[in-house]
Formats: C-alpha cells, structure tokens, sequence
C-alpha cells in the first residue's frame, strides 16, 4: 500500500477548520496514511481548535505543525514537501483548510487509485463537471480567462491555475525544483509552468468549490498583474522557472510538530 499524506494548509480558517477535519469520515480515512494541518502562525484560534479536535480524536492519524514564521501559502507547500519526503509518503494531497473544496470530491480518484499514473492530479473548479457555489460571474470569468492564457504558453488544457485540492508524487517532488517559487498564493501558477519546463504529466478533474464564510485574502487586481507578468516572463525565456521568485529568501521552512 502507498503512503498517502493529506497537507492542510491553516491559516485564520477558526471557522472553517473543525469542518475541515470533519470531512475525515471513515470511507475516506481508508486511503489517507497520515493528516497534518500546518499552522502559519494564525492570529485567531485556528491552532487551539485544531489541537482540540486531534485530542477528541485520538483514533485519528492527525498531527499537527506550527510554521517557525509565517512563510505564507507557498511557503507552507515547502514545509509539507519536506515532511512527505523526510517520512516516507509516496503521494501528498494538498486540501485547504478554509473549507472551500471537499476531500470526497477526490474519492474517485482514490478509489481507482488514478493518482498513480500521473506525476500531478489537480482539483479543476473549470471544468465540464465543476461545481461552482458563491463565485461571481466576474471572479469565474477571470479564471478562465486567465487559464486560456497559460494554456497558450504551455500549450496544453488548463482547468484551473490553482484550486485548493491537489495531489502530487513524492518522487516528482524529490529534486526540489519549487524550492525558489512565490512563498505566496502565487506558488501554484509557477507549478503549472514549472510541469511545461519539467514535463510533469499533469491531469485534471473536476472538484467543487464554495465560498460562504471564507474570507478571501487574495488581493484579486494586484496578483492578476502580477502573474500576467510572471506568465509573460516565462514565455519570453523558460528558463526564468529556475531563478528566485520570492521576495525574501528564506533559508529553510521549519516547522514544530505540536500535536
Ligand atoms: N492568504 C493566506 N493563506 C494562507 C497562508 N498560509 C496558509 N494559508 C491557507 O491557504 C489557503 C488559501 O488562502 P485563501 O486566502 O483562502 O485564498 P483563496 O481561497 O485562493 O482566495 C487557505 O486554506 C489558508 O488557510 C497565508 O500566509 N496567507
Ligand atoms: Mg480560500
């Protein structure tokens, strides 16, 4: 059997998270070796209600890690890859920890064990079969727009630049080739450029996605320039993929297990 570790991303989600966890029921626990909720230094009570949910739920394979500082989205991505390569997973499922996608919505590709095949299986909110719940018009008109144009620099289907469920290979990940990427939310988009440089064999499927209590912390106008540039940049020379896309660079992405 792989090891399949579940990375839960947190960060100001103390409404969402407890829901988050719930959605570990035992049709799903059958296929998840162990799950880790990375806290980046919340401000609110999402640490306390993550660790009170583990101690009502001992018979659950939850741990839970606090980032030495807050190393943003990306940089939260950096710490969970090191875990999954340092304690022997095989495939990481990144699920966020605001609640907005559903881990059922991968199921079927537990099930059929999909994820093997490819090096990436990422959670598309649009696609033929996407549900979408609480997104503007505007808002889903400018994703799609957005992944029309990656789609013509990387010259394949693109479904989604970034949704909050995703699976990768361990063994994709080994050589470290995201280490230098955005610490930010911007961390996915350089991803997808990064499976054109590398050939990653990168798949889609069709998730849900919601928006009821989460609060957005994405500065919507602000990034959409900033990754315009970053796509325009990568077009004119691939090679950009290698060099240092972070505003500060961080030495090494710790994090302390504490529950
Ligand atoms: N904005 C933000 N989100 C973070 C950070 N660290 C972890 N996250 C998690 O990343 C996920 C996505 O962030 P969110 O602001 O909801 O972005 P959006 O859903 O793309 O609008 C959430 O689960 C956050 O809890 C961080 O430093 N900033
Ligand atoms: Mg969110």
């Amino acid at each position: 059997m792989e090891r399949i570790l579940v990375f839960i991303p947190a960060y100001n989600c103390e409404n969402q998270i407890i829901r988050v966890l719930a959605q570990f029921d035992e049709e799903v626990l059958k296929y998840i070796t162990e799950i880790i909720v990375v806290n980046n230094r919340s401000t609110d009570n999402t640490e306390m209600l993550a660790a009170a949910f583990i101690a009502q739920h001992r018979d659950m394979p939850i741990r839970l890690l606090r980032n030495r500082s807050n190393y943003g989205l990306g940089g939260s991505h950096k710490v969970a890859f090191d875990y999954a390569m340092n304690n022997g997973f095989d495939h990481v499922i990144v699920l966020h920890g605001d609640d907005q996608g559903s881990i059922k919505d991968f199921l079927p590709v537990l099930r059929s064990r999909y994820y093997k095949k490819h090096d990436c299986v990422l959670g598309a909110r649009f696609m033929k079969g996407s549900k979408l719940q609480g997104y503007s018009a505007f808002r889903t008109f400018g994703n799609i727009v957005y992944d029309f144009l990656f789609a013509f620099v990387v010259r394949k289907k693109i479904y989604d630049l970034g949704s909050g469920l995703n699976m990768y290979s361990v063994s994709m990940l080994r050589n470290r080739f995201y280490e230098k990427f955005p610490d930010n939310l911007m961390f996915n988009y350089c991803m997808i450029l990064a499976s054109d440089y590398y050939d990653h064999d990168i798949r889609f499927v069709p998730v849900s996605w919601r928006e009821d209590d989460q609060v957005s912390n994405v500065k919507m106008m602000n990034q959409a320039f900033r990754v315009l540039k970053m796509l325009k940049d990568y077009y004119r020379d691939p090679g950009v993929i290698k060099e240092d896309y972070r505003e500060l660079a961080v030495e090494a992405y710790e994090a302390d297990v504490i529950a």
